[in-house]
């Protein structure tokens, strides 16, 4: 997003002063109102999923509801998946278009382990495109050549070949996901949850269901036509908006609309097609597990007459906060428990778009996307009579929940930092083509063909191509990673193989000594919003050998090159064992 800026060069005066003079006073982010008793528990259940399932044979809405037989108390164990990626045509939300799909299903099969696990998933390609898979949040320690970072940590997987990823999970839990990390084609399905258990999660006790809630923007039209539409001077820097969005893959849509679409499709099209609908059972606690698994758009998320208690951001556990309204950016993930302790009846669960986000209009969207909760003994119905809760979503700007309210569970203060990192972010419209790409200080990012940064690091090399911003990182130290974001649009940013503390976020530029810093049990999580002409002061610990992304997980500005790359801990790099088989794809 980049109307603003992207008009003015960006170190010229004109944009520092502009954010010299941003003084405008944050929204009252609305406040937990007073906890509701705890009184009995929500379950989401999957009654209505099965009629879904018969209409919608590519999607799986059981898996969604987690198997209660799983014992997260076995001992360690391999967990094997065997997945085929091909493109079919199915649709979700009843307008047909080409999708990627692993084994036929979207969205793609649950990923569900124990801390202490081995994951080993087989992943044949059968598209036309070479494919890599990330497991989004995973630490890779030790591993980070089975990151699944396309261009960075491996070449793709060519059509018609497999590969097997194969890490351990030693040290982390809670919720996160996978998708493609391979041009723009986790747009297009591939996405999927991944769950992980420890008998040391702080909440255990305090639900009875535990239930994964994937939100979605989606587009009728393939991203390979979107992405070159927006890396064209046609777009002038506009994302493409939303046709639709997806709650586990499903929604309703109107088709006559299709026709105003932004990008009309014309394909066939039918106006039945089924909500995600939860079944509750009156008394139980639900851990609801929301993955924001979209490529652009900020969601807000509440359910209506039930109070959400926030008890997990990106695989942290945190202390409880009650809230009405969830955020969540692209790439993010929060817990939250429900309790089932309303009247037993149909009530909406609302994904809410921010709209503030997007720069266009699409006629075609219904930007508040859907879902049920269904009680035990209430009517089976695709509708709810429900109201949304009176206080307003949360105004303006496209914010994170204020990581002032996230307090994590485990206490642990920042570490005071040992080295600065700073970094400008920034959309620039300086090609000859007068494109609008994305820049971590001057470099737009270009995936490498053929070969991967981690593989040239590995072998020694220490000028990399002029498309790679490489920052190194030698020592075991905490790193302090100031983020200036001189863009007006927000930003995602993901961090592969660490969980960050947060210790600072505002307007304007950082400022040392003056722009203030929390380093008491601040908020600690992989994906983080850069606000719009503001600042974000992270801190983590460089401990995993590696080559690390940092980017934006909107995928349209991550295809314009918002992304900067960490290579930690050179010496252990360089002395990785890296399987032959990867390297091996290099040369298709
Ligand atoms: C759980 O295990 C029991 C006993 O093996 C079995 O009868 C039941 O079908 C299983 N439930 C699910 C949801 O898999
Ligand atoms: C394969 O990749 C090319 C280049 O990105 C793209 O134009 C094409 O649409 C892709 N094919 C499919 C089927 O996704
Ligand atoms: C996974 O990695 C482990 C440890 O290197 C190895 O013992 C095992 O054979 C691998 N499994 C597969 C299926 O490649
Ligand atoms: C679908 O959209 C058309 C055109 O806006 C509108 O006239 C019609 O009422 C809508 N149908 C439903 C069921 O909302
Ligand atoms: C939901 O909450 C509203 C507002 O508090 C209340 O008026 C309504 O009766 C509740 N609905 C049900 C079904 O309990
Ligand atoms: C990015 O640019 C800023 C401002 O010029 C500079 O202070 C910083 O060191 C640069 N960062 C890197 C990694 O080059
Ligand atoms: C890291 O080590 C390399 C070579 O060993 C050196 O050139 C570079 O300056 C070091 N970087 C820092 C930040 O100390
Ligand atoms: C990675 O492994 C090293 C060595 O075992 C350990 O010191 C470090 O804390 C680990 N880091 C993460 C993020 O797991
Ligand atoms: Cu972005």
């Amino acid at each position: 997003m980049t109307v603003l800026i992207r008009k003015v060069f960006l170190f010229g005066s004109l944009v520092v002063a502009a954010l010299q003079a941003t003084s405008i006073t944050l929204p009252s982010l609305h406040r937990p109102q007073e906890a509701t008793t705890f009184a009995t528990s929500l379950v989401l259940d999957a009654s209505e999923a099965a009629v879904a399932a018969s209409t919608q044979p590519w999607n799986n809405p059981g898996q969604f509801h987690l198997n209660k037989n799983f014992s997260i108390n076995a001992t360690p164990t391999i967990r094997n998946y065997d997945w085929t990626i091909s493109q079919k045509t199915i649709a979700p939300d009843g307008l047909e278009r080409p999708m990627l799909l692993v084994n036929g299903m979207f969205p793609g099969p649950l990923i569900e382990a124990n801390t202490g696990d081995r994951i080993v998933v087989k992943v044949t390609n059968n598209l036309v495109n070479g494919t890599a898979i990330h497991w989004h949040g995973m630490f890779q320690n030790g591993t980070n050549w089975m990151d699944g970072s396309g261009g960075v940590t491996q070449c793709l997987i060519p059509p018609g070949q497999s590969f097997t990823y194969n890490f351990t999970v030693p040290n982390q839990w809670g919720t996160y996901w996978w998708h493609a990390h391979a041009a723009s084609q986790y747009v297009d399905g591939i996405i999927g949850p991944l769950v992980i258990h420890s008998p040391d999660e702080a909440h255990l006790s305090h639900y009875d269901e535990d239930v994964i809630v994937m939100l979605s923007d989606y587009y009728h039209t393939p991203s390979p036509t979107l992405v070159s539409w927006y890396l064209s001077p046609a777009s002038d820097g506009s994302e493409p908006i939303p046709d639709n969005g997806l709650i586990n893959g499903l929604n309703y849509f109107n088709c006559t609309l299709d026709s105003q679409a932004l990008f009309p499709t014309h394909a066939p099209c039918r106006s039945n097609a089924p909500r995600s609908v939860f079944d509750f059972q009156p008394g139980l606690r639900y851990r609801i597990r929301l993955i924001n698994a979209g490529s652009f758009a900020d969601f807000q998320f509440s359910i209506d007459n039930h109070t959400l208690s926030v008890i997990e951001a990106d695989g942290v556990d945190m202390q409880p906060v009650d809230v009405h309204r969830i955020p969540i950016h692209v790439g993010q993930r929060y817990s939250a428990i429900v309790q089932a302790n309303q009247e037993a009846d149909n009530y909406w669960i609302r994904a809410q778009m921010n709209l503030n986000c997007f720069n266009e209009v699409n006629p075609a969207l219904d930007a508040s996307v859907k879902a049920l909760v269904h009680y035990t003994g209430a009517p089976v119905s695709q509708v709810a009579n429900s109201f949304d809760w009176a206080e307003k979503a949360w105004p303006g700007r496209c914010l994170d929940l204020d990581a002032s309210m996230l307090k994590p569970f485990v206490v642990r203060d920042a570490p005071p930092a040992d080295v600065q990192v700073i970094l400008d972010m920034s959309f620039q419209k300086i090609t000859k083509k007068r494109v609008s790409l994305g820049y971590v200080n001057e470099t737009a990012w270009v995936p490498l063909k053929k070969t991967a940064t981690l593989f040239q690091a590995n072998k020694g090399k220490t000028n990399f191509a002029t498309t790679q911003l490489i920052v190194t990182l030698n020592q075991t130290q905490t790193v302090e990673l100031v983020v200036n974001n001189y863009d007006e649009g927000s930003h995602p940013f993901h961090l592969h193989g660490h969980q960050v503390y947060v210790v600072g976020e505002g307007r304007g530029r950082y400022i040392p000594g003056e722009s203030p810093l929390n380093t008491v049990n601040p908020l600690r999580r992989d994906t983080i919003t850069l606000q719009t002409f503001g600042y974000t002061v992270l801190r983590f610990v460089n401990d995993n050998p590696g080559m690390w992304p940092f980017h934006c997980h909107i995928n349209p500005h991550l295809n314009a090159g918002l992304m900067v790359q960490f290579f930690s801990l050179p010496s252990a790099v360089r002395a990785f064992k890296i399987p032959a088989e990867l390297k091996k794809m290099c040369n298709a």
